[in-house]
């Protein structure tokens, strides 16, 4: 679908900068016809029909209003070498790395462009004009759409109202299911005339009549593909792409680059992180933060069905993304900003998320996964007995017909579901609370094959911030890299940051200095360790990760009689299975909890060569003591 036929053409009832902003750049995009969204269902329907009809989408016979998208195969995930935060000063984004900036090579990037491994800088003047350049009559034959909408609940002080203008239709109804979306969001308004808005410019980059062949399901322009962020201005510029992270501008875009930099100046933290509840046997419930790169199980852990310890029980507050700040009494509060999941597809099976399978059964949109000719979806480890389908035919994402001998996957790697957060059947009762939940600690985590133990509790908040900077783990599908490798990725947000890593550490630090703040208690988890003969997972994971939440929540309790006992090593406090408190319920191979002095000394060389080349100067002294002090004790 290219023209809207209910465009309503208006920009009456829009802010009045909303309106200006928007006026500007219907003048330079050149659309056929212009629509402002009011976020209603009639609207959506007449979207996804117009959508279906032209192909864009399917419709699965299967299910309720679940409908299939898939890509053009050169635009599938996140495009991080693209990805760029524009500012004045370049040291407000990015250090200078010791060995210098490499030289720009792919003609299609500005040359002034600098890359490094912890994100990407460009003056904001030359990219403004560089972006103009791109967007000039970009929406030709296109219907442009204006989206207003909320990241966070309703009457939160912490909420933060957007608007994205788009071309693309799969954009809009994938935004109406991840946010709050439309015209009531203005409501929220605290400056009436709109000037605090963020604003987000979309295009998907491909005018009609196009000279070049065009994917009629899914336009794109890969070649041309910038997603520039400016937080100085608090605006966003996405063009080419049409994939979630890169188009939907509310998730990583606003909720992680604009948000981080608004939180530094703000005073609180938007991180990478899911929000969960634990409730244990007693009735005590505790809500936790965690933070783990792209596709290493955030969403299976915030959907949790307790296995190997009765009586837990796990509610759902987000999956992806944590709004924090310390409230008057110096808790850490958490808001999900987002309304719905983007969930990676494959792994998602009744053993794995049996919460997640459920739930997207109903107004759900995927994008690259694949179908069975009876109507119903298939992915990688969807657990779908292959010979009940027999009789059935799988399509892939390629929409080609499928089968196991082809030796390529059904469902891209990176294929996702697309739900509203409210059918997730254990959502928490304080999942839309204004005022957010109290956070009593924060997980970091990785997924890394050999050395890291299950589990390590900080010593302190420094030197859980340390454990947050050196997180590393194995590459995933999510972004466009190729192979597995062991990739730094500190905080999880190594593709996310709005601002110099070396002043978010910075930041971060801060609130160990303040005065009364009930600091939360930093871990850092490991399901993935395999047996180096075997190759096999020593930890069961999903449902029996209870079992290591449980030992971290008794480590949090005030009482001593219940406080689980915890042995001291070099890289933090661990569970002592020594006594009868350490990790319960079942066996915990040894393996799980050893820790090899080579293997961390290696690491902090990893480490400090990370640091050292990367950070530089913008390094906060407190973060080479505790690399000092691990090295020393690893040493004694
Ligand atoms: C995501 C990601 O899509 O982290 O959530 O890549
Ligand atoms: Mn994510």
């Amino acid at each position: 679908m290219e023209v809207y036929a209910h465009a309503n053409n208006s920009l009456d009832g829009l802010p009045s900068k909303i309106r200006e902003y928007v006026q500007e750049k219907i003048t330079l995009c050149q659309p056929s016809s212009f629509h402002v969204c009011d976020g209603s269902e009639q609207e959506n329907q007449e979207l996804l029909d117009a959508m279906e009809q032209a192909g864009v989408i399917r419709r699965l016979k299967k299910y309720k209003n679940c409908y299939i998208a898939t890509t053009d195969p050169r635009d599938v995930a996140r495009v991080e070498s693209r990805t760029i935060i524009c500012t004045k000063n370049m040291n407000d984004v990015v250090s200078t790395p010791r060995s210098g900036f490499p030289p720009v090579t792919d003609p299609n990037l500005p040359k002034n462009l600098k890359q490094t491994p912890l994100g990407n800088w460009m003056d904001s003047d030359e990219m403004m004009e560089v972006m103009e350049k791109r967007f000039a009559g970009c929406m030709r034959g296109r219907t442009l759409f204006v989206i207003p909408y909320m990241m966070g609940p309703y009457s939160s002080p912490y909420s933060k109202v957007a608007i994205e203008i788009t071309d693309s239709p799969y954009v809009v109804v994938s935004m109406r299911i991840m946010t709050r979306m439309g015209t009531q969001v203005f409501k929220e308004l605290k400056v009436p005339d709109g000037s605090t808005v963020v604003k987000c410019l979309h295009s998907v980059g491909v005018p009609l009549p196009s000279d070049k062949p065009v994917c009629s399901t899914w336009p794109s322009n890969p070649e041309q593909t910038l997603i520039t962020h400016f937080p100085e201005r608090n605006e966003i510029i996405s063009f080419g792409s049409g994939y979630g992270g890169n188009s939907l501008c509310g998730k990583k875009c606003l909720a992680l680059r604009i948000g981080s930099s608004l939180a530094k100046r703000e005073g609180w933290l938007a991180e990478h992180m899911l929000i969960m509840s634990i409730t244990n046997p007693e009735g005590v419930k505790k809500y936790f933060v965690a933070a783990f790169p792209s596709a290493c199980g955030k969403t299976n852990l915030a959907m949790l069905r307790p296995k190997g310890l009765p009586g837990y029980k796990v509610e759902c507050v987000g999956d992806d993304i944590a709004w924090m700040h310390f409230d008057e009494e110096g808790r850490l509060r958490a808001i999900n900003p987002e309304f719905g999941f983007f969930g990676v597809a494959p792994g998602t099976s009744k053993s794995t998320n049996p919460i997640a399978l459920d739930m997207v059964h109903e107004n759900t949109i995927f994008t690259n996964v694949a179908e069975t000719s009876d109507g119903d979806v298939y992915w990688e480890g969807i657990d779908q007995e292959i010979d009940g389908l027999h009789e059935t035919l799988i399509r892939s994402w390629k929409n080609k017909r499928w089968s196991v001998d082809l030796g390529e996957p059904a469902a891209h790697p990176n294929s996702r579901f697309c739900t509203s957060i409210k059918q997730c059947s254990i959502l928490d009762p304080e999942w839309n609370n204004p005022q957010g939940v109290p956070i009593e600690a924060i997980i970091f985590g990785g997924r890394r094959p050999v050395g890291v133990p299950l589990v390590f509790e900080s010593f302190n908040w420094q030197h859980g911030v340390f454990v947050g900077a050196s997180m590393r783990s194995e590459s995933t599908a999510a972004a466009e890299f190729k192979g597995k490798q062991i990739m730094h990725d500190p905080f999880a947000m190594r593709p996310f940051f709005g601002y110099n890593f070396g002043q978010y550490l910075s930041h971060w630090l801060s609130f160990g200095k303040k005065e009364g703040l009930q600091l939360p208690k930093i871990y850092h988890v490991n399901w993935f360790l395999k047996d180096s003969q075997t190759n096999q997972f020593l930890w069961p994971g999903f449902g029996e990760n209870i079992r290591v939440i449980d030992w971290i929540f008794r480590r949090l309790t005030n009482d001593s009689s219940k406080k689980a006992s915890a042995r001291k090593t070099a890289i933090g406090l661990i569970p002592d299975q020594s006594t009868s408190d350490g990790i319960r319920g079942g066996e915990v191979n040894p393996a799980l909890l050893e820790i090899s002095n080579d293997f961390w000394l290696s690491e902090c060389k990893a480490i400090r060569n990370y640091f050292e080349e990367n950070v530089n100067e913008n390094l906060p002294k407190e973060i080479t003591l505790e690399l000092d002090a691990l090295q020393k004790r690893l040493s004694q």
